[in-house]
């Protein structure tokens, strides 16, 4: 269970697992970056838009779904992977599980200076979001870990904050707010009570996972998420996402290439 609300926000506070602190590498320009995408239609229209091409020998264990793409942008060194199509069913990996382990393994293998974990998201109008809207994730957390014994709570909760990117957001039209993660497409009343103490305004199904990743080996992360669905409206999400999934995802890699194109020649710390 989430911890009850008046003392979550003070407890959450201080148990916010702050973003990496800066290192000299923060000065040099970034040079790697990972896109860590679970579906390939939110994959693909970048893939095409950064002319990446897919490695045929990606490094990843024999057999895995996993996929990479590459190649230079700018003076980037670009990579979108992707947890790929279940080999059993053939749909898209999407996740906590398989968008944490693909993210522990490209990190391992290709040694970024950033993450960038990118998705479509339910918004919550009441908290300002609107299909269509691209957010940067302030803060990830998780809403279907509940462990109702003091500390533990706090641990399922999992609460991280994102890489801050000041510049970026002064510069790009980009809006800002809580995400929160589960497995679920759906919201059931106990994941809604959680999404509400985590003060979420976008929900998806992989950030904070990625996010936990991201902060146990290190490299700073940037969440960014489009609405295709609006969780607290009156349409199905299930259908309503579907709808919006094309156009949508082109507003993703819309924003995405914005961002590439201003972190290009910049460091870390001038994000
Ligand atoms: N709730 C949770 N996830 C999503 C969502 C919603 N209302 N809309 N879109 C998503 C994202 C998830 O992160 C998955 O990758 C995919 O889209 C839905 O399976």
């Amino acid at each position: 269970m989430a911890p009850p609300e008046d003392q979550s926000e003070q407890v959450k506070d201080e148990s916010t697992i702050a973003a990496s602190s800066p290192s000299p590498a923060d000065d040099r320009p970034v040079s790697t970056i990972v896109f860590v995408i679970a579906m390939q239609t939110e994959a693909l229209p970048l893939v095409n838009k950064f002319q990446l091409v897919e490695d045929v020998d990606p490094p990843f264990p024999k057999g895995v779904p996993w996929v990479r793409y590459y190649g230079n942008y700018k003076d980037l060194k670009l990579n979108i992977v992707c947890p790929g199509k279940d080999t059993v069913l053939g749909v898209d990996s999407v996740g906590t599980i398989s968008s944490s382990l693909l993210t522990y393994a490209s990190i391992q293998a290709l040694k970024p200076d950033l993450i960038i974990n990118a998705g479509t998201a339910g918004g919550f109008k009441a908290k300002g979001a609107s299909i269509g809207d691209v957010f940067i994730a302030s803060h990830a957390a998780f809403h279907d870990r509940r462990i109702p014994i003091p500390v533990f709570d706090l641990y399922g909760v999992g609460l991280r904050q994102a890489f801050p990117t000041p510049n970026l957001l002064k510069e790009l039209n980009l809006k800002v707010g809580k995400l929160s993660t589960g497995d679920s497409l759906d919201m059931s009343p106990v994941d809604e009570s959680s999404i509400t103490a985590n003060d979420a305004t976008v929900k998806d199904m992989e950030g904070a996972a990625v996010a936990y990743v991201s902060d146990l080996l290190k490299v700073p992360a940037i969440l960014l998420k489009a609405v295709t669905d609006i969780v607290d409206g009156d349409k199905p999400t299930a259908e309503e996402f579907l709808q919006n999934l094309a156009a949508v995802a082109a507003a993703l890699d819309e924003a995405a290439t914005q961002i590439v194109d201003f972190i290009s020649g910049k460091s870390l710390s001038e994000l």
